[in-house]
């Protein structure tokens, strides 16, 4: 990429001297020459085919843009995921979902650094609570400077720069750069996830009572439970745990609760013949243990992350 960037930026470099030189000439003013406002394109997180793992990024990272130009970022992925920058002096706050400041839009589509700006939810389709995601986001920058912004579901893991330069200064990169590296940085936390995925589904043997809760990284997320079929006997127990902090998942059986009843435990999971049973928001070191009481398949899902795909089941033998 950098072989071709540095003659193409040369070239703009001349265009735009001859830009310069030809009003003059004609005895216009120089304002008549003033570059037209870009928009660029940024996505916001990627995913497989069938949303299994998700990549917490940007993509790409970093924009280099003019003064006057816009930003339009698009929903890459059902995780959902914000398009935040923060006034000056605050810290990034812990994601909230029933803070609206957080959830939905904050501030004009104008950006010049001095305001708390926010995207709200930004997926391709709703999740959990959040049942009308935006599509995508638009922000004009109108002053020149290095702006950081943050997801604020995925905190410090997902932030991005937008380095916005004085009007007509020539762009380092094109919008088929961006998409190429916004790609390839997709690619690489893809694959990242697919291959974390398939180490866990090799240290899970095929039957027996430990379910791993899905899997996080540093910029991706696996929405399964590991394994998806599990197989035990009456009497014996399904361990569902989370190896660490990261997406907030549920193990649920029967009847979804509402929200926010759902992110609680409910029912009794020391003696499980089926029915309503609600593991609420597990917590890394504390599995959900379940007894099973009674023969059958027991189908169960992810509340919050079902219509990913995230669902399992345990066949009970007698
Ligand atoms: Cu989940």
């Amino acid at each position: 990429m950098h072989v071709n960037v540095i003659p193409r930026r040369l070239a703009l470099l001349m265009a735009g001297l001859v830009a310069l030189a030809l009003p003059v000439a004609f005895g216009q003013s120089a304002t008549a020459s003033t570059p037209s406002p870009v928009t660029w394109h940024v996505r916001v997180g990627t995913e497989t085919p069938d949303m299994a793992v998700s990549a917490m990024s940007f993509l790409p990272r970093q924009v280099w843009i003019n003064r006057g130009d816009t930003v339009h970022w698009t929903a890459g992925s059902a995780e959902p995921h914000t398009v935040t920058f923060l006034a000056p002096g605050t810290t990034l706050p812990d994601f909230n979902p029933f803070d609206t400041t957080q959830t939905t839009a904050q501030g004009t589509h104008r950006y010049d650094g001095t305001a708390y700006t926010n995207s709200g939810i930004i997926a391709t389709q709703p999740i959990f609570t959040f049942t009308k995601p935006a599509a995508s986001y638009d922000l004009k920058f109108t002053k020149t400077g290095n702006f950081t912004y943050y997801c604020l579901l995925h905190g410090v893991m997902m932030k991005g720069v937008v380095h916005v330069r004085a009007a007509g200064t020539a762009y380092p990169y094109t919008q088929a750069d961006y998409n190429q590296v916004g790609h390839q940085q997709g690619q690489v936390l893809l694959a990242r996830g697919m291959r974390a995925w398939q180490e866990a589904k090799e240290a899970h043997p095929a039957t027996g009572g430990a379910v791993q809760v899905g899997i996080d990284g540093m910029g991706f997320s696996v929405m399964r439970f590991i394994r998806t079929h599990a197989t035990v006997h009456v009497g014996q127990s399904v361990s569902f745990a989370v190896a660490g902090p990261g997406a907030p998942h549920t193990v649920t059986f029967g009847q979804e609760p509402p929200i926010p009843a759902v992110l609680m435990p409910s029912g009794d999971p020391t003696h499980y013949a089926g029915g309503d049973l609600n593991s609420g928001v597990i917590a890394p070191g504390t599995p959900f243990v379940v007894t099973f009481t009674k023969a059958g398949k027991f189908s169960y899902i992810c509340a919050i992350h079902d219509g990913m795909g995230m669902v399992g089941d345990v066949t009970v033998l007698p």
